[in-house]
């Protein structure tokens, strides 16, 4: 069925929200996902590490805000991401990664604090990763699937704007993975 778009809704009125640039978050946020380490199961190189790390308490991994707007084309979601700084064994944390679910849609990550990189790839095989620090912002063009990796020792935070119908598709890369993966070699990041 096609999703209806924001011009056969009715007009909706501006709002304004406020973003703890430093801290992380939204205020007024009415969506918060929080994945610890349990959630990524099946993500990471070293599966021993990661079960550790799950039975020591199983931290927080990273945190999103969304203050929704409706998914229909035309309207822009857009949401902070947080992810918090750690390894895996020699791999640095990250999220998991998706296409989305509306393939041709795009996505703007801009980064607020931290350090880190955004790990793209495409279904027929091209791989890219662009470095994220504050004030870097990163263009994840449709068609790519994209995950961020926190490579710093604070959290990385960014604030993403996308088509508001554009969705989440993780099966895809659960199966897959990317071909680029960052690990700490001697203190150092290195996509490998
Ligand atoms: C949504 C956007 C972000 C991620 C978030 C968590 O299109 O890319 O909000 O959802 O960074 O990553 P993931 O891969 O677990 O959804
Ligand atoms: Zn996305």
């Amino acid at each position: 069925m096609k999703k209806k778009d924001a011009a056969s809704s009715e007009i909706m009125n501006p709002f304004a929200v406020t973003i703890g640039l430093d801290e992380g978050l939204m205020l007024g946020a009415k969506n918060h996902l929080g994945r610890r380490a349990s959630d990524m199961r099946g993500y990471y190189a070293d599966e021993a590490a990661l079960e550790q790390l799950v039975a020591a308490g199983d931290p927080l991994h990273y945190e999103v805000f969304e203050v929704p707007v409706p998914e229909q084309a035309g309207h822009l979601m857009y949401c902070i991401s947080k992810l918090l700084p750690g390894v895996v064994g020699d791999e640095y944390w990250m999220t998991k990664g998706h296409y989305h679910e509306v393939p041709g849609t795009a996505e703007i990550y801009l980064c607020l604090r931290g350090e880190g990189y955004m790990v793209m790839k495409t279904a027929d095989g091209r791989a890219d990763a662009k470095r994220m620090v504050r004030g870097q912002m990163v263009y994840v063009p449709p068609f790519w699937a994209h995950r961020s990796v926190n490579t710093g020792g604070e959290p990385l935070i960014s604030f993403c704007v996308y088509p508001a119908e554009a969705g989440h598709n993780y099966g895809d890369i659960a199966t897959e993975g990317f071909p680029q993966r960052v690990f700490r070699r001697h203190g150092q990041p290195v996509i490998e």
